[in-house]
């Protein structure tokens, strides 16, 4: 590629306007929070990252998880600017204690799962991180104040760390995508305006929960697993990375839709709302296409609680829109 323009000279002109100064300072230190947690990732096992919280390395230490240190790292890093008032993360119940000084002048919220898909890391698969921030209603935030609607959310981005460490941006404003490169340690702009494509003939669910599924989902799946013999008159293909950020990454590339629907084991549904659902469909929709709960807009969602978990169909609309039409029907008939 011929001279891409940077990260840093990228937020510096393209993100203005009433927080632009904070969203470039704190994109910053989240952007650095990537490459580092990059850094951990790429180590492997030759860092002992890979044990789990009970094991303990060779000189009998105990070894840390690798989403326990993506955690420490982007908690360290997003204190950085002094703007962030309060942070939720998946890795931690309550909302991160930030020291008293430190939240002084604190105006921002930050929601982040440090490490998506962590169960790919011991098997070198891609995993990620998934931001979001929001404007603090104070700088002493209660629990209450992080309980907002993610129409609410004034930039939300993810690290895939795949075969290359890419960022994804939005700030309201489109998706733009920034892949590192490894010998200036900068992400440079490589994905401009990413956009979901308006028909797809892929998607993404983790088939074995097919039995516990509800009616609408079973009824979706099944029409495209008849592909050319059924309704939809047309194949469909099949991906499960087990890894959100590289289903949702995949789906902005090359289109498709993604589903992680409750079922009758988990009748809340799996992903998270705030740190999770939230952030991504902010992502999709800026890329033009939808995210659902099947009932509802995601991003219209009330949460219930900093970790609530949600219904997730997301990815190109039409799809999503046919998806939400079945679970109308099954709602009129009951
Ligand atoms: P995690 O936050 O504990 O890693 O769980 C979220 C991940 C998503 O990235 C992925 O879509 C899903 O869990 C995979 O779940 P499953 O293993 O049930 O297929
Ligand atoms: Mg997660």
């Amino acid at each position: 590629m011929k001279n891409p323009i940077n990260i840093t000279e990228f937020l510096s002109q393209h993100i203005q306007g009433e927080h632009g100064v904070a969203l470039n300072a704190m994109l910053g230190d989240v952007i650095s929070a990537c490459k580092k947690i990059a850094v951990a990732i790429d180590a492997g096992a030759l860092a002992g990252n890979m044990g789990s919280l009970a094991s303990e390395n060779v000189q009998g230490e105990v070894q840390k998880a690798l989403d326990v240190i993506s955690n420490d790292i982007f908690v360290e890093a997003a204190l950085q600017s002094g703007l962030v008032a309060g942070m939720v993360s998946e890795e931690v119940d309550a909302p991160v204690a930030l020291a008293e000084k430190t939240r002084q002048h604190g105006q921002y919220l930050l929601m982040f799962d440090p490490l998506d898909g962590s169960s790919n890391v011991n098997v070198n698969i891609s995993v990620g991180t998934i931001f979001s921030i929001l404007k603090s209603p104070n700088n002493q935030p209660e629990l209450a104040d992080f309980l907002q609607l993610g129409t609410e959310q004034i930039c939300a981005g993810y690290a895939l760390y795949g075969t290359s460490t890419m960022f994804v941006l939005t700030t309201g404003n489109g998706v733009n995508g920034f892949t590192l490169d490894v010998k200036t340690n900068e992400f440079y702009l490589t994905h401009p305006n990413m956009r979901i494509a308006a028909e797809t003939q892929e998607f993404a669910i983790n088939m074995s929960n097919y039995r516990f599924w509800n009616e609408p989902i079973q009824r979706y799946i099944d029409e495209c697993l008849q592909g050319e013999e059924g309704d939809r008159k047309k194949d469909f293909n099949m991906r499960w990375v087990a890894s959100m950020v590289a289903e949702v990454h995949r789906i902005l590339v090359r289109g498709g839709v993604f589903m992680y629907p409750s079922d009758s084991k988990s009748k809340s549904g799996k992903l998270r709302l705030m740190y999770e659902a939230n952030p991504m469909s902010f992502i999709v929709e800026q890329a033009g296409g939808a995210a659902t709960t099947g009932l509802q807009r995601i991003l219209e969602v009330k949460p219930n609680g900093i970790h609530a978990r949600i219904p997730v169909m997301m990815g190109c609309k039409k799809e999503v829109e046919r998806i939400a039409a079945y679970h109308q029907v099954k709602s009129k008939r009951k």
